[in-house]
């Protein structure tokens, strides 16, 4: 075969390959992961397995997920492990806000991306959590994992398994994610006090931290117990995706053939009308939880013509 023959096939093959890559993106999960995003990955710990994803995000989804999220900061809070309900509390002093799955375009394309590089499909994860800390504002080590059975059962889809954390910001000092049980620990200089006492990650604007709650086997990991430490210099934003071993927010069935326009979209709505979403955030609530919001019937209450919640495909 000649020299430019050999050139074709190569080049065939080359193209051949590159499609394979493609359509192989475009089928990850239950819906279609239509862009190609490809990055740089890499391993920080065994124990627990995290991973560090840099130039996830771009300047631009930074910028808009910061943007859309200032007007809606509260105070944080946690989730109560007795009740499952959530509490407000000390151990994470930061702002926060939330976006309900495929809120917006931009947040659509992240999630897309977050199941491209988790291999998970979209329908597995929470809502977007965004976070603002500064002037010494942390976040306490603590496990994704759940301890109760309200937040494990599997119509809410079970157990958290792995965790993206985005940082949307790089803040000038402090503001570490911190793993203080890893089974190695950083040292040197530029880290906070704080940060020494674990397995650490300096946030930067873009990057992501990818980490396991679970062990492959299905266990707690409580290696992956982490915090944010305080931020000291700067401002530290971040976004967070949780993903559950089994699909997020599945449609609740009616509970008798009267309630028929009257259900929740999400297992989820009892508790999040119970602490105010109703009224915090209507257009998503009146939407999704018409029987936990008690506005069924009322077409002016229910058709907001918001997004919401990616419904549940299946494969
Ligand atoms: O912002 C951080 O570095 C940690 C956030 C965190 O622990 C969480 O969202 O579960």
């Amino acid at each position: 075969m000649g020299g430019s023959a050999l050139c074709g096939v190569l080049l065939l093959a080359l193209l051949l390959h590159s499609n394979l890559l493609l359509s192989n993106a475009e089928s990850i999960g239950y819906g279609e992961v239509q862009e190609t995003w490809r990055g740089e990955i890499e391993q920080l710990s065994w124990k627990p397995r995290a991973f560090l994803i840099k130039g996830f995000l771009s300047d631009e989804e930074c910028d808009h997920i910061i943007r859309m999220a200032s007007p809606k900061m509260e105070e944080s809070v946690v989730v109560d492990s007795a009740s499952g309900t959530t509490k407000k509390s000390t151990v994470r002093t930061s702002t926060g806000t939330f976006f309900p799955r495929g809120h917006d375009d931009v947040i659509t394309v992240i999630e897309k991306r977050v199941a491209a590089v988790t291999m998970i499909p979209v329908e597995h994860q929470e809502g977007l959590q965004v976070l603002h800390y500064r002037d010494g504002q942390k976040y306490e080590a603590h496990y994704d994992y759940f301890h109760d059975p309200v937040n494990t059962r599997m119509e809410a889809g079970g157990q958290r398994v792995v965790t993206v954390l985005m940082y949307l910001t790089t803040p000038e000092h402090g503001g570490e994610t911190v793993f203080p049980d890893a089974e190695k620990k950083v040292e040197g200089p530029g880290w906070s006090e704080c940060a020494l006492k674990g397995l650490a990650n300096k946030p930067k604007r873009g990057d992501a931290l990818m980490f396991y709650s679970l062990t492959p086997d299905g266990k707690k990991d409580p290696t992956s117990l982490h915090g944010s430490c305080p931020t000291l210099k700067g401002d530290k934003w971040s976004a967070t995706k949780w993903i559950h071993v089994a699909p997020y927010g599945v449609p609740q069935k009616p509970t008798s053939p009267g309630e028929v326009d009257c259900i929740d979209d999400d297992s989820n709505c009892p508790s999040w009308a119970h602490h105010g979403e109703c009224d915090k955030n209507p257009a998503f609530m009146h939407a999704s939880c018409k029987k936990s919001c008690k506005v069924c019937g009322d077409p002016a209450k229910t058709n907001t013509g918001v997004v919401i919640d990616v419904p549940v495909k299946t494969a």
